[in-house]
């Protein structure tokens, strides 16, 4: 396979990258064995960067096969787990060694700034890490009385070889939620990012070599949802697959789970979460927080803060503060000094935000800020406000994974949680109060995996995050994710 090289002489960033553009099997970096390759685009200019080995099904089987290996010799019981610590946090050395490196190829390959690629993406990615590695000597079951005649214990068990498959929206820090908990537990990896945006799972692939993984431990397979993500989710050989995409896609991996091996299945989808500001809140806080839950990561986050419910008392005050800090946001160069936004992934995902904003347009809505491509090359789009929205409107109801947000109204506390609830969706909420007892019963009527009190989009190495409903099946982040990596083993002893 090819290398790709990269030298970065930008206001925020000077350095340069290198590293094998081939698929990660068995410690060593290999072609594809169809011997193609897909290009990388660069969302800033749309031009090519780099040309990946494309995977394929038959190169999924060479992993499972390494990692069943690495699995059965090396490492799951083989490997005790001060040692699976010891390589996870020298992992996260490398990882902060190389922390702007990552952060450049993130704003080159996924268009988010480098600043913000560096503040949420690389210190969620080190602090996840870290945090399993304190797991991984800990995984303990427990001995449970029946009579004194029995002994009952349980072990919590790696499953073995486990499949991953990832997306674009934060693709190293994606990768380290996934590998965080199966590592930790002693399970081994074939691991697949998305074809849009490989390239900092090649460079990790590469330190996760460097850090002394056995070959085997991590492979990392290139390639296309509906061959190497299918070949995946449908192993006979994999024990597990977790997933974090669209809800079509998620359908798709159950499916294929069920009609292979019933493989163990979490997946991570899509949500239209709520962000509820009573009129009690503190208002320049709950703009702050509301921004930032909409539009951080250009819209593109699972848990965006979507529909925007505003007491109908402080709804024309918000309105202007909410435009004025949406109008402030600076769209542009991903290594620009003061940008706050970038392009949206790819060609495919602007039209796809472009055409919500037309639905939007057709259905009836009002237009209020924005809705428009910035500049003429790139897949820039402007902070976009939608007001005066029916409930069945698609810009309501469906996710639309770009900077684009729809306010609306409301009057009374029992009537905005059935609003808010209105959804297939249940990943996250937020509520902007400043009265405790409304917080808390907000908080707990809503139908949603995560509820954000005075904050948005947030999330931290321990705190669970996962979805209800459509959302999602399990959770990721903190002790509750080492449950997806292990089975549990009761064991009777007789001892009459
Ligand atoms: O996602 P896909 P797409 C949502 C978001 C976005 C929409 C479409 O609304 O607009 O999905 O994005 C792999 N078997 N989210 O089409 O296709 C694919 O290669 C196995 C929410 O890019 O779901 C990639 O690695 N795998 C989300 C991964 O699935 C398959 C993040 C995700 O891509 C496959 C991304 C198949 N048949 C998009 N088809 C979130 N929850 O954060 C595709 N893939």
């Amino acid at each position: 396979p090819s290398t790709f090289e990269y030298t970065w002489d930008t206001p925020v960033y000077k350095g340069s990258t290198s590293f094998s553009t081939g698929l990660y099997i068995n410690g060593k970096f290999i072609d594809g064995s169809n011997n193609t390759t897909i290009d990388v685009i660069n969302p800033t200019d749309g031009k090519t960067i780099a040309s990946i080995s494309e995977g394929t099904p038959k190169d999924v089987d060479i992993a499972v096969d390494a990692a069943q290996k690495a699995y059965d010799t090396v490492w799951g019981l083989n490997c005790p787990g001060n040692e699976r610590a010891r390589l996870l946090n020298k992992l996260a050395d490398l990882l902060i060694e190389h922390s702007d490196e990552f952060a450049a190829l993130e704003a080159l390959d996924n268009g988010k700034t480098f600043g913000w690629a560096k503040k949420a993406d690389l210190s969620m990615s080190v602090d996840v890490i870290r945090y399993y590695a304190g797991w991984a000597d800990k995984i303990h079951g427990s001995t449970i009385e029946t009579s004194e005649d029995k002994l009952n214990y349980t072990r919590h068990e790696p499953i073995g070889v486990v499949g991953q498959i990832i997306p674009w929206n934060f693709p190293l820090m994606m990768m380290c939620w996934k590998i965080g908990p199966a590592l930790a537990t002693g399970n081994t990896i074939v691991l697949k990012p998305s074809e849009f945006t490989p390239l900092t799972a090649l460079l990790a692939a590469k330190l996760i070599d460097e850090a002394g993984f056995p070959p085997g431990v991590v492979n990392v397979v290139n390639g296309y949802g509906d061959t190497v993500g299918q070949a995946i989710a449908e192993h006979m050989h994999i024990g597990k697959v977790a997933f974090t995409g669209s809800t079509l896609v998620g359908r798709k991996i159950m499916v294929a789970a069920a009609k292979s091996n019933l493989k163990n299945v979490t997946l991570e989808l899509g949500g239209k979460s709520p962000s509820i500001i009573f009129d009690d809140a503190d208002l320049d806080l709950a703009v702050e927080w509301a921004a930032h839950g909409l539009y951080f990561n250009h819209g593109q986050s699972c848990s965006a803060g979507t529909r925007i419910y505003v007491h109908e008392n402080i709804y024309d005050t918000f309105l202007q503060k909410f435009t004025e800090k949406s109008m402030s946001l600076k769209v542009g160069d991903p290594f620009g000094q003061d940008t706050f936004q970038g392009p949206q992934v790819s060609e495919r995902q602007f039209k796809r935000v472009m055409d919500y904003i037309e639905s939007g347009k057709q259905e009836g809505a009002t237009l209020h800020l924005g809705g428009h491509r910035v500049g003429t090359e790139g897949y820039f789009i402007t902070p976009t406000i939608f007001t005066d929205v029916h409930p069945e409107m698609r810009i309501v109801r469906e996710e639309i994974f770009g900077p684009v947000g729809v306010i609306l109204k409301f009057k009374d506390d029992d009537d905005i949680i059935r609003q808010a609830n209105d959804s297939v969706y249940g990943l996250a909420a937020g509520v902007f109060t400043s009265n405790v007892k409304r917080a808390i019963k907000t908080a707990h009527a809503l139908h949603a995996g995560t509820v954000w009190v005075n904050c948005s989009n947030t999330t931290y190495a321990n705190v669970p995050f996962g979805g209800y409903k459509q959302s999602g099946i399990g959770r990721e982040l903190g002790e509750y994710a080492l449950d997806n990596y292990t089975n549990v083993k009761a064991i009777q002893i007789n001892l009459a």
